[in-house]
């Protein structure tokens, strides 16, 4: 099964062919999930019980409550058990192959191993890998892959597809959204898709403690390289004070990108155990944010990437800075 040269795509063919003797397949997606790795596990995990599998959504962190306005969430849990067999194993959205997490160790390595994704720093760690850089959300791979094999797409798959696209793209914003995008989302309304709804339930729910969050983050912010770049950090005594989840940083960092003069953002948040998460985010295609990730062992997409750092949260925030300083500088 697996293809002669791994950097090239399996065909959807292919990966359909290998699907369609197993009888029990699992789909995950990477650690800390976004709505794409959310959405795209629930709709690709409904079409393989549409077409009589036996199916378990995975991801380490379960479904998260933010998430929870999406059709059918029940279906992700956390990883139980071990040595647990499937016949295939789907990851989507998932860029290397450790970011699958707890998964992982409650599986045996099954035969079919399936890696659909957008990330451009992907580590083809599948048999069979279909990697799409140019495609803005892993939802939208899923939705082609979804119509190449023939699938009903229910209200259900397409408001879980039209979510991971949603936030993926910034609500359709992000330079990768394409026409394709906007056809894709079409269709997805036409099957069902309550736009108002829904994206009231992404966009316009917050838990009043982001909102808290927001405030540190505005108090904290710090520029640097005349502007250009905006950072700023959380640490465990911040999380602790504000009774802040996880969960509750994704976006807080758009805010500081949408300065006028800022080119990178970076948010610098303290983890348990000497580490220390970095996410950042470019909005000029020649600062690419996943190569000065890359410098510290992460990756991502060139405007959004993400590493995990050891160190204290000042001496992380220090070198990462000079690095992107270094990028930015390219372009000055
Ligand atoms: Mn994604």
């Amino acid at each position: 099964m697996n293809p002669a040269n791994p950097t090239m795509n399996a065909t959807f063919s292919e990966i359909l062919r290998a699907l369609e003797p197993a009888r029990t397949v699992l789909v995950a997606s990477h650690l800390r999930p976004d709505g794409d790795a959310l959405g795209s596990t629930i709709a690709f995990a409904l079409w393989l019980k549409s077409i009589g599998k036996e199916v378990a959504a995975w991801n380490e962190d379960g479904m998260l409550e933010k998430f929870r306005y999406l059709p059918e969430a029940d279906l992700v849990a956390a990883p139980s058990g071990s040595g647990r067999k499937f016949d295939a194993f789907i990851a989507l959205d998932t860029s290397v192959k450790n970011r699958l997490g707890t998964v992982l160790d409650a599986i045996e390595e099954p035969a079919t191993f399936i890696n659909i994704d957008h990330h451009i720093s992907n580590a083809r760690f599948g048999a069979l890998n279909y990697i799409d850089s140019a495609s803005p959300a892993t939802g939208q791979i899923v939705f082609e892959f979804l119509k190449a094999a023939g699938a009903k797409i229910t209200p259900a798959i397409a408001a879980n597809l039209f979510a991971a696209i949603s936030t993926d793209t910034g609500s359709f914003q992000y330079p990768n959204t394409t026409a394709r995008t906007f056809q894709v989302a079409a269709e997805l309304i036409e099957a069902g898709v309550n736009v108002g709804a829904l994206s009231q339930a992404m966009y316009d729910t917050q838990p009043r403690r982001r909102l808290e969050l927001l405030r540190h983050a505005l108090n904290e912010v710090k520029f640097f390289f005349e502007g250009k770049v905006a950072s700023f950090s959380l640490t465990q005594a911040d999380v602790a004070r504000l009774g802040v989840l996880p969960e509750d940083n994704e976006g807080i960092i758009d805010h500081l990108r949408s300065v006028d003069g800022v080119i990178a953002a970076v948010f610098f948040e303290e983890l348990e155990g000497g580490k220390v998460r970095v996410s950042s985010r470019s909005k000029d295609p020649r600062v690419d944010v996943c190569k000065v990730c890359g410098l510290f062992g992460g990756g991502g997409h060139a405007l959004a990437a993400g590493a995990r750092m050891s160190g204290g949260i000042a001496e992380v925030a220090e070198k990462f800075l000079k690095a992107l300083g270094d990028e930015v500088g390219r372009i000055a």
